[in-house]
């Protein structure tokens, strides 16, 4: 398997977290996400990824696979052990809907796109942008602590091992504290990222810091 990756990309990141449960590799083809003149923004990349984002996994048959969820359930499908979602149907779906009020509803309104087009259409500084992501991530995190809070019955998101919602939430969580924020003021949230920073394959795989 490929990986097309980058190292700050929080998206890559849950993928990678994956693979690291699974005791899977893959090889990283590191493609350039932040500026105008990014690789995730040429027709070179776009022609491997139409939208032009990571992450996407080749696998050994030369398929891409898209969409960092997609990527993730794939995985659990090819290597089981462990399994990454939970023994339920409710379950499976609270699991499925925290990943997806991260994916879908934080993260997509903070990627380098978004910005460069806040600022390209609506002459908006840097600290505009920034202002922007800290609404969507405080409002996004707020929701997420409450759907976490109102099942949560084990060590984790969703269950007592870790799995897809832990997966999404990670590298969210991290991404919010290096924005500034205390997670302390979501102790759900705060709590399980405890947890999962003494797991390698968390701590190890989590988005490296903007430089
Ligand atoms: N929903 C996608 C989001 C992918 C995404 O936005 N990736 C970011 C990096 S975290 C990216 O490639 N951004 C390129 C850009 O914004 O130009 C997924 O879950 O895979």
């Amino acid at each position: 398997m490929k990986l097309y990756q980058n190292e700050i990309s929080s998206a890559t990141s849950r993928v990678r977290i994956a693979l690291a449960l699974k005791g899977l590799t893959a090889e990283a083809l590191p493609v350039s996400i932040l500026g105008e003149d990014a690789e995730s923004r040429q027709s070179a990349y776009r022609t491997v990824n139409p939208q032009g984002l990571v992450p996407a996994l080749l696998t050994d048959n030369g398929v891409l696979i898209t969409q960092s969820l997609a990527i993730v359930e794939y995985l659990d499908e090819v290597q089981p052990e462990p399994p990454l979602l939970p023994d339920t149907a409710e379950d499976r779906a609270q699991a499925r809907s925290i990943a997806l009020a991260i994916a879908a509803e934080i993260h997509a309104l903070l990627p380098p796109r978004i910005g460069l087009h806040l600022k390209a259409a609506f002459q908006a500084d840097a600290d505009a942008v920034a202002a922007w992501s800290r609404h969507w991530v405080g409002e996004g995190m707020a929701a997420v602590e409450a759907i976490i809070a109102g099942r949560r019955q084990g060590a984790f998101a969703v269950g007592d091992r870790p799995g897809i919602a832990d997966i999404f939430l990670f590298p969210q969580a991290i991404s919010a504290r290096r924005m500034g924020f205390d997670l302390s003021r979501w102790p759900n949230i705060a709590e399980i990222v405890g947890r999962l920073e003494a797991i390698p394959a968390f701590q190890e795989n989590a988005p490296a810091p903007r430089k």
